[in-house]
């Protein structure tokens, strides 16, 4: 059922009058309404209801993403130029909590933003220009969170790209087979627990003290990264998960959708191959923000990045197959199954490329 989406509209202290409001976008997590305002001259409106089954404490996730807004805000208004609108997104207080969020007689959580207006954003990106420029406002946006001042921010899905506990989770649901699907995804289990050790690499760099803790955004699909209509990108959005991480798992989940030839949940799996193009162009973008700050193991890592994000993101969809769909949302029943698949045959195709991620790194490093 719809929700009432003008009496929710109305909780906001947004400018202008409810016009229209709609389903919008391809999130696979929290449900996502635009809301059109009368008035020419007045903003519209995203408006979201939270998914607190996947974020369990909404206040701590919006103290992040306060604190993550206002800092990025503050970094714009010094650049000439910026438009503060579009190049961050923009929380709209609720009217009665005086809080960037509100509940629901039913207990549902709503927040909401400005609309960026006039953007564009890709599933799939087809020119190395905008491969460069998703790199580049990664990199910025990491440079930008480096000095975020306080207390560390709240880990809102604690481990969240930790694989170990991934892959911890992963077979504590074969064990249990509930909803009895183990035997339908052999091939599959065995895809992920052939690779498990090669996996944890980035973990133990990580308690060896080679690479450091900081500020990561965690979900760098390349669909949460906002463009102006010349291709120019404004900035990422989906900041709930930006929290304490490796930069790798940004690096790692945009090369992972940027360089892929077909859909995240391809049927065709002989469509499925990375763009090795697209691969340099994003790269060049990213370093061309952070060269100067990463540490020399964190250079040598990157190509290994991809082929992680990939691994967890295989991993992750054929848990919640395995579990009965209980994380992402599925438009058919073997969803899960079917974006398991597609990530496998990117991953394979990535270990065949991983000499050339290598080479084009050294070069653009050296
Ligand atoms: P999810 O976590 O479900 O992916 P997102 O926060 O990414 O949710 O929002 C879903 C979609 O809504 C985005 O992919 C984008 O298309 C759109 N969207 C979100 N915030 C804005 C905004 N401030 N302006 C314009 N579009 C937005
Ligand atoms: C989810 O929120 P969205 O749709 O951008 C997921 C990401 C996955 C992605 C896979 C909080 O991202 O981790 O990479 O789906 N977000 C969360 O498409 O789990
Ligand atoms: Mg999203």
């Amino acid at each position: 059922m719809e929700p009432e989406l003008k009496e929710i509209f109305g909780r906001f202290n947004g400018e202008g009058s409810f016009l229209s409001g709609h389903s919008f976008g391809p999130g696979h997590i929290h449900d996502t309404y635009r809301i059109q305002t009368v008035e020419k001259d007045c903003d519209d409106y995203i408006v979201q209801r939270l998914n607190n089954k996947v974020f369990t404490d909404i206040p701590r996730l919006q103290d992040n993403m306060e604190r993550v807004t206002s800092h990025l805000r503050m970094k714009l208004a010094d650049i000439e130029g910026s438009d503060l609108r579009r190049e961050c997104l923009t929380l709209i207080n609720a009217k009665d909590t005086g809080k960037t969020y509100f509940t629901d007689d039913n207990g549902n959580y709503w927040r909401m933003f400005i609309f960026i207006s006039d953007h564009r954003s890709y599933e799939r990106v087809d020119s190395p220009q905008k491969a460069f420029e998703g790199g580049r406002i990664t990199g910025r946006f990491q440079a930008m969170l480096s000095d975020l001042p306080g207390r560390p921010l709240n880990e809102t899905i604690p481990d969240f790209h930790n694989i170990a506990r991934r892959l911890e989770t992963f077979h504590r649901v074969i064990e249990k087979d509930k909803a009895g699907r183990v035997t339908s995804a052999v091939a599959e289990i065995d895809g992920i627990i052939s690779r498990e050790e090669e996996m944890k690499v980035l973990i133990r760099l990580g308690e060896e003290g080679k690479i450091p803790v900081r500020i990561t955004h965690n979900d760098t699909k390349f669909n949460n990264i906002l463009f102006d209509s010349s291709g120019r990108a404004l900035c990422l959005i989906d900041l709930d998960t930006v929290m304490p991480g490796y930069v790798h798992y940004d690096f790692g989940d945009a090369i992972r959708t940027a360089t892929n030839r077909a859909e995240e949940d391809s049927t065709d799996l002989s469509s499925v191959s990375m763009d090795i193009e697209i691969f340099r162009a994003y790269t060049e973008g990213y370093l061309s923000e952070t060269r100067n700050t990463l540490n020399p193991t964190e250079i040598e890592y990157l190509p290994f990045a991809p082929k992680l994000l990939t691994y967890i993101m295989a991993t992750r969809f054929l848990t919640d197959f395995l579990d009965g769909d209980h994380y992402y949302k599925i438009k058919y029943p073997l969803h899960n199954l079917q974006r398991t698949k597609a990530q496998l045959a990117l991953l394979s195709d990535m270990e065949d490329r991983y000499e050339t991620m290598v080479q084009i790194i050294k070069n653009i490093t050296k």
